[in-house]
C-alpha cells in the first residue's frame, strides 16, 4: 500500500484544495491530511481561519480522496509523521517547492502545481467587495 501525506489549513475549502487532494490520492492508495490546528495557524502561520479545526476536519473527512485527517501542531512534525504512518509519498502544492526537500531521505517528495486563480485570500477579498 502506497501511503501519501499532505499538510495544510484548508480553510474555506475550495476547488483548488480538492484538485490538490485528488491528485495527491492518485499518487497512492491511502491519503493522510495533516490539518493545521487553530493554535498552529495562529501561532506559526499567523492565519486566522474562518472555520475552526473541528469543522475543517469534518469537511476534509467528507472528501472521497481523504482517508485520514490528523492534526498539524508544528512545522517539525513531518519527519515523525512520515515514520509513524509509514508514508511513502509527501505531497505539497508548488508554492512550497524546495521547502521540504530534506524529507527526500524518508519519502518521495512531490510538489504539485497549484490550481490558478483561486485562494482563500481571494475569496475573502471578493466577498468583501460584494
Ligand atoms: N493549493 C493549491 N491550489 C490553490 C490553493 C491551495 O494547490 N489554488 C494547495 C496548497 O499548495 C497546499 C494545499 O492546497 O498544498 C493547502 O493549502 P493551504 O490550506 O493554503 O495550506 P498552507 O497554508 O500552504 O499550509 O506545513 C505545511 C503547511 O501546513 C501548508
Amino acid at each position: 500500500m502506497q501511503k501519501v501525506i499532505t499538510y495544510g489549513t484548508f480553510d474555506l475549502l475550495h476547488y483548488g484544495h480538492i484538485e490538490l487532494l485528488k491528485r495527491a490520492k492518485a499518487l497512492g492508495d491511502y491519503l493522510i491530511v495533516a490539518l493545521s490546528t487553530d493554535e498552529f495557524n495562529w501561532r506559526c502561520k499567523h492565519k486566522q481561519t474562518y472555520f475552526p479545526y473541528k469543522k475543517r476536519k469534518q469537511l476534509l473527512e467528507a472528501i472521497r480522496y481523504v482517508d485520514l485527517v490528523i492534526p498539524e501542531n508544528s512545522w517539525q512534525q513531518k519527519t515523525a509523521d512520515i515514520q509513524e504512518y509509514r508514508v511513502n509519498i509527501f505531497v505539497m502544492g508548488d508554492d512550497w517547492r524546495g521547502q521540504f526537500d530534506e524529507l527526500t531521505s524518508l519519502a518521495t517528495v512531490i510538489y504539485l502545481p497549484r490550481t490558478p486563480e483561486i485562494s482563500t485570500t481571494k475569496i475573502k477579498k471578493d466577498l468583501r467587495l460584494s
